[in-house]
């Protein structure tokens, strides 16, 4: 109960940080983006994991400024990184259902990229499947519209929703992250392999983007280059590390 109250005005007690965890070519294991994490510096419980505070932050409205806060934030520490002669080609944002259907949001995305100085190219919105199953019309629409100013959107946790694969086809969306649960299972299960499989080829086919989520093991990374899935993210690369640590560890792998 204490949380559910202190989150509210823990966006303008300066309460919440980030973390990065770097998106990389599963071939080459050269990094290409970066995920941010949010995380809140609580001034009693020390640095709380979203876990924690997520779904309260949702039922209670707070996700609205913590969400833009982050997208504001990322995008900052984007363009800076950028400017000192970063390659890294875009950042990945997650977006809550409860922000991305709040009235002006597509504007507050546009704020925030002109405010950094940041091509819509950077930026990469990350949503759930069930967003875009619910309330189709507005959420296609606002969808549409940010694609069209080149802002492009992933559907996080792919797999674990109802999506199914006509209704994927029609999907304003440009990358599937694959969630972890399918990638856990790559290598001792034969079905969990021939699903990752098929959503990889069906994928390239459509056109989309693939980044696999939650590998841990060279085994596993080697599965996925053999199947041709492009990205791909986990501790086996690095953990989200701070702001600090990214430029070093985009050199080091690179
Ligand atoms: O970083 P970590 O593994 O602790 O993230 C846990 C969960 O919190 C994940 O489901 C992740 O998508 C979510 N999450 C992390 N950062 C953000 C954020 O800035 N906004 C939203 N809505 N969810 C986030
Ligand atoms: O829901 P989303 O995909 O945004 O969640 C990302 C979460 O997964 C973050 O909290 C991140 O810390 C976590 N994560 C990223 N890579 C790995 C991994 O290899 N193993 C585990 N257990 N968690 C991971
Ligand atoms: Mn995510
Ligand atoms: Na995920």
């Amino acid at each position: 109960l204490a949380l559910r109250t202190a989150l509210h005005e823990a966006v303008d007690a300066e309460q919440f940080v980030l973390q990065y965890q770097p998106i990389v070519d599963v071939r080459t294991q050269i990094v290409v983006g970066v995920e941010s994490l949010v995380r809140w510096q609580h001034p009693d419980r020390g640095l709380l994991s979203p876990y924690h505070f997520i779904e309260l932050a949702e039922e209670n409205g707070a996700i609205v400024g913590i969400g833009e806060w982050v997208l504001r934030e990322s995008l900052r520490q984007f363009a800076q990184w950028r400017a000192a002669g970063s390659t890294l080609r875009y950042i990945s944002v997650n977006v809550s259902a409860r922000q991305f259907r709040q009235p002006g949001f597509v504007d507050k995305v546009r704020a925030a990229l002109s405010e950094s100085g940041s091509r819509p190219e950077w930026l990469l919105l990350e949503i759930t499947e069930s967003l875009v199953l619910r309330d189709a019309e507005q959420v296609w629409a606002d969808l549409e519209t940010l694609r069209a100013v080149g802002v492009r959107i992933a559907i996080d946790d792919f797999g674990t929703g109802y999506s199914s694969l006509s209704y994927l086809r029609q999907m304003p969306v440009d990358v599937l992250k694959i969630d972890k649960s399918f990638i856990d299972d790559i290598l001792a299960s034969k079905q969990q392999r021939a699903l990752v499989n098929a959503i990889v080829t069906l994928a390239r086919n459509l056109d989309l983007t693939v980044v696999a989520e939650g590998i841990e093991h060279a085994d596993q990374r080697a599965m996925l280059a053999r199947m041709g899935c492009p990205y791909g993210q986990g501790y086996l690369f690095s953990r989200p590390v701070w702001p600090d640590d990214v430029p070093a560890l985009t050199a080091a792998i690179v």
